[in-house]
């Protein structure tokens, strides 16, 4: 049955989002090309979405009546399948068939081939468009679904994901919300200092206060640290009383890291992707997987 489940132990959800990121990390090794860093900076986000949040069934991940959830950020595929299959909407073991030309789970998410995935994704700037039409058909035939969407703070450079800011609003879509994976970092992006690149970065939206634009077009805007299940938990709730009042959609800026979690790719854009060798792998396994973890 579509439904919430009852929220875990915050213990439970940080030992699911280590899970993940150890499948993420394992599940792009093994298949040797895949992302890592933005994988790993939504984990916590993915954890306290489908452990808690979205009213869904994996049994029937097709139900009208499900809540929609959309990776913007495409390339973060991985950390979704991983969140996914162990949410049970497919075997863990599926896992290793990633990016495989015959496998269900490609490098970037394909809705017609992956149980839960809602809508392809992959180039960047779209997916923000595809929700707000989802939420749209949702209010204009009266359906009570909420829809999802996740976006890259490098991803809001495309000009495509204001457009679609400004009609959100102007449509009233209460039934939508958007979740900022702000962590600062790109694929490449931009060196610190112009003119002078000695591999440091400077934030995308560093020079800006995107919360107050957001503010601006009329979102209710909501920030936390990405990482606190307390945080997440507590905006999943302001968006509920955004929601019921008809304020419009909501967005939550969460303040991540890039790569979090494992010692060797977090804070660095040069983790955005890339494989590990036999010891990164066995130093990652030590720090997220505990005895009694399925591996
Ligand atoms: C339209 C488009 N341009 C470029 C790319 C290549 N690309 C994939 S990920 C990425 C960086 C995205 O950065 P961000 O949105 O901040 O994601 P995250 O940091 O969460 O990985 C780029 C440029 C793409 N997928 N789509
Ligand atoms: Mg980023």
């Amino acid at each position: 049955m579509t439904e919430r489940i009852e929220r875990p132990p915050v213990r439970e959800l940080e030992r699911l989002a280590r899970l993940v990121r150890w499948h993420v990390l394992n599940t792009v090794t093994q298949s040797k090309a895949g992302h890592i860093g933005g994988p790993l900076s939504m984990a916590d986000l993915l954890v306290a979405l489908y452990f808690s949040e979205l009213s869904i069934d994996p049994e029937h991940p097709d139900d009208p009546e499900r809540d929609r959830f959309v990776l913007s950020k495409g390339h973060s595929a991985i950390g979704l399948y991983s969140v996914l299959a162990l949410r049970g909407y497919f075997p863990i073991d599926e896992l290793a068939s990633f990016d495989h030309g015959d496998s269900r789970l490609q490098g970037h998410p394909d809705m017609r081939l992956t149980p839960g995935v809602d809508v392809s994704s992959g180039s960047l700037g779209q997916g923000l468009s595809a929700a707000v039409g989802i939420a749209l058909g949702a209010q204009k035939r009266g359906r009570d679904f909420h829809t999802w969407v996740v976006l890259g703070d490098g991803e809001l450079q495309e000009g495509m994901v204001w457009e679609a800011v400004n009609s959100a609003r102007r449509f009233g879509l209460s039934n939508l919300t958007a979740i900022i994976d702000l962590n600062g970092l790109q694929q490449y992006g931009w060196a610190a200092q112009q003119g002078r690149d000695r591999f440091d970065r400077s934030e995308p939206w560093g020079h800006a206060d995107l919360p107050m634009i957001l503010r601006g077009y009329g979102w209710t805007v909501i920030e936390i640290n990405g990482h606190s299940f307390a945080e997440i938990f507590d905006a999943f709730d302001q968006v509920k009383r955004a929601a019921e009042s008809g304020a419009g959609p909501s967005v939550i800026v969460a303040r991540t890291e890039k790569g979090h979690g494992i010692s060797f790719t977090r804070g660095t854009y040069k983790w955005h992707n890339g494989v590990a060798d036999e010891t990164q792998l066995a130093l990652a396994r030590a720090e997220l997987l505990t005895e009694g973890d399925q591996s």
